[in-house]
């Protein structure tokens, strides 16, 4: 049975690695150094709040450098890191390796595909909610569900078993840039407007005119990549989503809030940088990026 290594003992990543754990399957963290290593064994593991109710997970760890051959990777960081952390690990990993990226947006993928050309990458999309409300303690804060694929690839690998034994919600996606782009764009209408109005996502629905015009310009784009599938009632589910949602900020939103970086890149920016590749001007959008990296610049916050 492969180990699961799991890197980015954040959010996300510790909600994996409790769960993998807790169903008895073999799962390392990969800290980042000693510092953090020493810092994880003396508060003994990590814990997960599920429910209200706190449980501890004694999982190993390890540092990138040191450790058995990886072949089978979580790497569950934000896609700004996803690229060097990948890169760190290259000498530990077997030919072949299996690596689930579950970067939201999209570009940090292709450029850890690119720097991994003998492992296998599983692309991921999640709608699961997580935060850290201490060093190494993860809340479960909502229920929702992670598509996994290989481009081009149309059969689950055996060992999402493993996602079923631990009470991961998972479904395997024949096109899962399809998924990856649908959540790109539903994140691009939402998340820089609550930054911007600085509101909650709910507020959007005093925008409608700003929310529809950003709807159609990522419709466009959609198409013009050949995302027909994702541009599909694209406006329809973004009113939807901040209905839904409307009590919650976004990420981005709280990102900004606690003086985190964004993800913006990785969402906007590719969104931008694919338009530019297809020779498509996207006034709004644009307009929209320039105006999110004034404010991010105003807070001293990477605008990458
Ligand atoms: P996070 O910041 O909580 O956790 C990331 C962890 O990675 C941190 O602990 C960080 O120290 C670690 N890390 C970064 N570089 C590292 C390195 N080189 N070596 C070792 N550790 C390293 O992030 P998160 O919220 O779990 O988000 C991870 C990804 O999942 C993001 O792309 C995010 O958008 C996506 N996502 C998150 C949620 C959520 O609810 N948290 C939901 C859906 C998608
Ligand atoms: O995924 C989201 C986020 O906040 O990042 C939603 C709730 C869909 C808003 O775009």
């Amino acid at each position: 049975m492969n180990i699961w290594h799991v890197l980015g003992a954040g959010s996300l990543g510790g909600l994996w690695a409790a769960r993998l754990a807790r169903a008895g399957l073999p799962v390392r963290l990969i800290l980042r150094d000693q510092a953090r290593l020493g810092q994880y064994r003396a508060v003994g593991g990590l814990t997960l709040v599920e429910d209200g109710l706190a449980s501890l997970h004694p999982i190993p760890a390890e540092t990138p450098h040191t450790g058995i051959p990886i072949r089978r990777l979580l790497l569950a960081c934000k896609a700004y890191d996803a690229e060097e952390a990948a890169a760190e690990l290259v000498p530990r990993l077997a030919p072949g390796a299996e690596i689930v990226l579950l970067q939201n947006g999209l570009g940090s993928q292709e450029a850890v595909a690119a720097r991994l050309p003998r492992a296998q990458c599983v692309f991921a999309s999640s709608t699961e909610g997580a935060f850290r409300d201490g060093a190494f303690r993860v809340v479960y804060a909502g229920r929702g569900h992670t598509w996994l694929g290989v481009p081009g690839e149309r059969r689950a690998p055996a060992w999402l078993n493993d996602l079923s034994a631990a009470g991961i919600p998972h479904a395997w996606s024949a096109d899962i840039l399809a998924k990856l782009w649908r959540k790109l764009a539903l994140n691009c209408a939402i998340n820089p407007l609550t930054v911007l109005h600085d509101c909650r996502n709910g507020g959007l629905r005093d925008w409608p005119d700003e929310v529809a015009g950003l709807c159609d310009e990522l419709a466009t784009l959609l198409r013009a990549a050949g995302q027909d599938e994702a541009a599909t009632d694209l406006h329809q589910e973004v009113l939807r989503v901040i209905d839904g949602t409307a009590a919650n900020y976004s990420s981005m939103h709280q990102d900004v809030a606690n003086g985190r970086r964004t993800e913006i890149g990785y969402l906007l920016g590719h969104a931008l940088a694919t338009a530019e590749r297809l020779g498509l001007h996207l006034p709004r959008l644009e307009h929209l990026l320039q105006r999110l990296r004034e404010y991010l610049t105003g807070r001293g916050l990477p605008v990458t």
